[in-house]
């Protein structure tokens, strides 16, 4: 039960064969989300604040390596600790900033199916059913984490 050594090398293998492509990873898995719900375009204040294109923003192939990056972790927390360990102050930190920009649940699920599209595409020769349900868990499991800590400052 839980999350098993399995799940986590799927996860880590195919992280690790995708990396070194991430920043173009990055752009098709912002590109996916904002194609399913244009509105969350919005929310991101680095894209508002900039007049260059958006596959021309510097911020965003980070920003969207990150939850690639968060996720992964995630997989390798579950698997240690059968939870997800992220330090309290940084789940605080990041449940505040998600909450102060607007993201609500819907939110969460465009960009679980994003990020699901996003790795079938870049290792098809990989994708299992169980590639899949195992990004899929650490995933939902790093959000409910951070769902927890959305609320207003206190
Ligand atoms: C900011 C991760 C889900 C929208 C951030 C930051 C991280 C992050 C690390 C930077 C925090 C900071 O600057 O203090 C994650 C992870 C997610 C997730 C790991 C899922 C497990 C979402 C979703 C949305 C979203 C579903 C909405 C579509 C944003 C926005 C910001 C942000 C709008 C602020 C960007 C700005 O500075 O303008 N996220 N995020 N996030 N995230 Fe997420
Ligand atoms: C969620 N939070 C921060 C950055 C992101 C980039 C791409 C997709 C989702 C994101």
């Amino acid at each position: 039960s839980g999350f098993t050594e399995e799940q986590e090398a799927l996860v880590v293998k195919s992280w690790n064969s995708m990396k070194k492509n991430s920043g173009e990873l990055g752009l098709k898995f912002f590109i996916k989300i904002f194609e399913i719900a244009p509105s969350a375009k919005k929310l991101f204040s680095f894209l508002n604040d900039s007049d260059v294109p958006l596959e021309q923003n510097p911020k965003l192939k980070p920003h969207a390596v990150t939850v690639f990056v968060m996720t992964c972790e995630s997989a390798v927390q579950l698997r240690k600790a059968g939870k997800v360990t992220l330090k309290e102050s940084s789940l605080k930190d990041l449940g505040a900033t998600h909450f102060k920009y607007g993201v609500v649940d819907e939110h969460f699920e465009v960009t679980k199916y994003a990020l699901l599209e996003t790795i079938k595409e870049a290792v098809p020769e990989m994708w299992s059913p169980e590639m899949k349900n195992a990004w899929a868990e650490a995933y939902d499991q790093l959000a409910a984490a951070i769902k927890i800590e959305m609320k207003p400052p206190s």
